[in-house]
């Protein structure tokens, strides 16, 4: 692997997801792959389980970490040929080489404007860091991905599954904050690699990207797509159509006890209680989300080891 950027930098996905698990039962057995070797993360916006579990995950595997908080830092200018006399103090060409001289990978954190979508969907910072630092780049969610989640919601679906082709549902939930469709497009994208009979339900004028749904069936009665699930995954994202905007904020597309019954219940978390999903949901033997979580370390030291491989 020369770079995780989207789910499509994946070869073999049955094979990825069985060395990630063997990763898990023994987390140090490659602690010299590693050793000498520099993971830079830099983060544009917040996080708590990207940045943890993909340092865990490195210093599981020998390398040295160091991550930026970009706001730190100088104002980057992005565009081409800019006269640079506004708010930016440098540009992407250089500070994208300066951190490739530091590091032997880069891990980036930056969502969505969710005003332009020709811009968010050209995915310019992950890009551009790809171009010009020279090393390999691992997403820690972009403005229109989220494949290391996505990673570790397959790893978690297999652990979990007691069937040949388990039924997953992703369904759409009210959030007060316009939210990016990064995590629901890699995790659309990863259901289709597996053998899994999937189907996604949202309101009408949540519809995805085409391109990233391609055939997958949308239904949009939640109460009819969630019967008999194996597995609930629940996430808001704001509108592609009417790009960025909050369309819908009715309660009723909340998750219930009742709604998912036997399912289980998966969520990438951070989770608005009582907003997305009830706390009995929550608190309920059906939630997977801690697992789901924990996987994410297994996720990136896949990923990072793979890599590594290919320096
Ligand atoms: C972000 C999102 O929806 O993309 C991060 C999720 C991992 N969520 C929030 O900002 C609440
Ligand atoms: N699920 C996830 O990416 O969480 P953070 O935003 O806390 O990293």
């Amino acid at each position: 692997m020369k770079k995780y950027t989207n789910i499509d930098d994946i070869q073999d996905v049955s094979a990825i997801i069985s060395e990630a698990k063997t990763l898990k039962s023994n987390p140090f057995a490659h602690k010299e792959l590693g050793k000498n070797k520099t993971l830079v993360m830099l983060f544009f916006n917040a996080s708590l389980r990207s940045r943890l579990s993909t340092e865990k995950a490195a210093k599981n595997l020998g390398m040295d970490v160091m991550s930026l908080n970009v706001n730190d830092s100088w104002n980057i200018e992005f565009e081409d040929g800019t006269i640079m006399n506004g708010n930016t103090s440098e540009h992407i060409k250089e500070a994208a080489q300066v951190i490739g001289q530091y590091a032997d990978i880069i891990a980036i954190r930056s969502f969505p404007g969710l005003v332009n979508r020709n811009k968010d969907y050209k995915e310019m910072v992950i890009n551009s860091f790809v171009k010009y630092s020279g090393k390999p780049v691992v997403n820690l969610e972009s403005a229109t991905a989220h494949p290391l989640q996505a990673l570790a919601d397959a790893i978690t679906i297999e652990e979990f599954s007691q069937k040949k082709k388990p039924k997953v549902v992703l369904s759409w939930a009210p959030h007060p904050k316009a939210l990016p469709q990064s995590v629901a497009n890699s995790f659309v994208s990863m259901m289709q690699l597996l053998e899994v009979d999937f189907s996604i339900t949202h309101p009408k004028g949540y519809e995805l990207a085409p391109e990233i749904v391609k055939n997958t069936p949308v239904n949009y009665n939640q109460e009819e797509a969630l019967q008999n699930a194996d597995f609930v995954y629940t996430k808001n994202w704001s509108s592609y159509s009417s790009y960025g905007e909050i369309l819908n904020n009715d309660k009723k597309w909340i998750i219930t006890k009742q709604k998912i019954g036997a399912a289980k219940f998966m969520h990438c978390l951070p989770v608005r209680r009582n907003v997305i999903v009830e706390d009995a949901v929550l608190e309920s033997e059906n939630s997977i989300v801690i697992p789901q979580a924990n996987n994410r370390t297994y996720a990136a030291q896949v990923v990072l080891k793979n890599i590594l491989e290919n320096l």
